[in-house]
């Protein structure tokens, strides 16, 4: 089974790699020239579709499966921000960094030094069989001070339900076991059974 994940973000394709192991797993940018996509979809579901589709389109080997993964954090006491636009929060050309240091600004402003909030993603699956998708969800905290330098993305202020330690003071493996891509991914993984690949 040869899976392409539709995905330039290095934090996604080490976690989809270490969660699928034992298959046939490329990023899009190791089979094909890199091109933009634009993701002006208004769900992470929908945006998932975009990114899986663009790449399945381009693929000469039409016999593999595309997975994208759109996802994002939302905090309760911000309206659900930054959501869909979590990887540009600071803004369109904005990194990891600076979108972080964004949220943490945004909480001390507001005085939220530990507040509600979640995880979620939306896995998209294209191949001959058609298109589907899948989601999964991680609550907890955010806090306004990072601690800790593994994960990616929005982790060192991510307290899961039931830790007091962030996704940056936790091991690879306990974000394994609940992660919203986790969660979708096992979801995923029942069809790509039914598809028999
Ligand atoms: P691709 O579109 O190429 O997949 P991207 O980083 O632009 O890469 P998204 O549009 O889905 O991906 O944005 C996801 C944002 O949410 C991005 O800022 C991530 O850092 C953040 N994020 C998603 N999952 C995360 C996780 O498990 N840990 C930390 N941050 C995460």
């Amino acid at each position: 089974m040869k899976i392409i994940l539709a995905t330039a973000n290095q934090g996604k394709i080490k976690e989809f790699k270490s969660y699928l192991q034992g298959g046939q797993v490329y990023s899009y940018e190791e089979v094909l020239e890199p091109f933009e996509i634009i993701e002006d979809g208004t769900s992470f579901k929908e945006n998932a579709l975009i990114k899986a589709k663009a790449v399945y389109e381009k693929l000469s080997d039409k016999e593999a499966i595309v997975l994208a993964d759109d996802s994002g954090i939302s905090v309760d006491a911000l309206g659900g921000e930054p959501g869909i636009y979590s990887a540009r929060y600071a803004g369109d050309e904005a990194n990891a960094a600076q979108n972080l240091d964004k949220l943490i600004k945004t909480l001390k402003e507001k005085n939220l030094s530990r507040t509600p909030a979640h995880y979620t993603a939306a896995i998209a699956l294209v191949c001959d069989a058609g298109a589907f998708c899948v989601h999964g969800w991680m609550y907890g905290h955010v806090i306004d001070e990072k601690r800790g330098n593994h994960g990616f993305g929005y982790d060192p202020i991510f307290e899961p339900i039931g830790y007091d330690k962030t996704l940056g003071e936790l091991d690879a493996d306990v974000k394994a076991q609940f992660s919203h891509r986790s969660r979708a991914l096992k979801h995923a993984k029942i069809i790509l059974k039914t598809l028999k690949r």
